[in-house]
């Protein structure tokens, strides 16, 4: 069966093969032929997540899923939430967008924050949502080189080290990405839809 995941970047595209039966033959936007931008304007992760699987599904009659995620930190009432990647401003700077994250959390003690994915899977016309959720703490200053992001400032809970400091391999043990692909995945493997081509 083929099934699309709404995105280019191949590291997801491979991430996901690898925890699917071989049956399945996961494509990316540009080998269905999207080469348009899709659009995320619902104003919520989840909402995106939808509105990216259905215009996929729409447009191209191709079962698919997509995902969406964000920075939710309590002290800010969930900011930068939906618009985490454009928290300082369109130029979706990562250092950007942490330097103000740190400004706006000075002298606040409420550090807890989360990182949220939600994947949206449209098939046969019926929408499935998965989530995953890691909570954590947000540092006072920058650790680590890897990861991308807020990893260098977002320290999980159980941890005393970031997410940057994390080898790619720790991060996708315990990642907010990982837990809703390992949904995701739980959910294709065991649906007759998919064990039947
Ligand atoms: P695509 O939508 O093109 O895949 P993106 O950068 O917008 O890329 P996401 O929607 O997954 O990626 O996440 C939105 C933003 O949330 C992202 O730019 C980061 O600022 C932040 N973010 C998400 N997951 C993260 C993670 O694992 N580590 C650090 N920051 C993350």
């Amino acid at each position: 069966m083929k099934l699309c995941f709404a995105t280019n970047n191949q590291h997801k595209i491979e991430e996901v093969k690898s925890m699917l039966l071989p049956s399945i033959d996961l494509m990316s936007l540009s080998a269905i032929g999207c080469k348009e931008e899709l659009a995320e304007t619902t104003g919520t992760i989840a909402g995106n997540s939808h509105q990216k699987a259905e215009y996929v599904f729409r447009n191209y009659k191709v079962n698919c899923f997509a995902d969406d995620s964000g920075l939710e930190v309590e002290a800010l009432n969930g900011l930068p939430g939906v618009d985490s990647a454009i928290y300082a401003g369109s130029q979706r700077s990562h250092s950007d967008n942490i330097s103000l994250l740190l400004k706006n959390l000075q002298g606040i003690k409420n550090r807890k924050a989360r990182f949220i994915t939600v994947i949206t899977l449209f098939l046969n016309g019926a929408a499935y949502q998965f989530e995953g959720i890691l909570n954590g703490s947000i540092g006072l200053d920058l650790r680590g080189e890897n990861g991308f992001g807020y990893d260098p400032v977002f320290i999980p809970d159980g941890f005393c080290k970031t997410l940057a400091e994390m080898t790619m391999d720790e991060k996708n043990k315990i990642s907010h990405r990982a837990r809703a692909i390992e949904k995701l995945v739980k959910f294709i493997i065991w649906n007759p839809e998919f064990s039947r081509q």
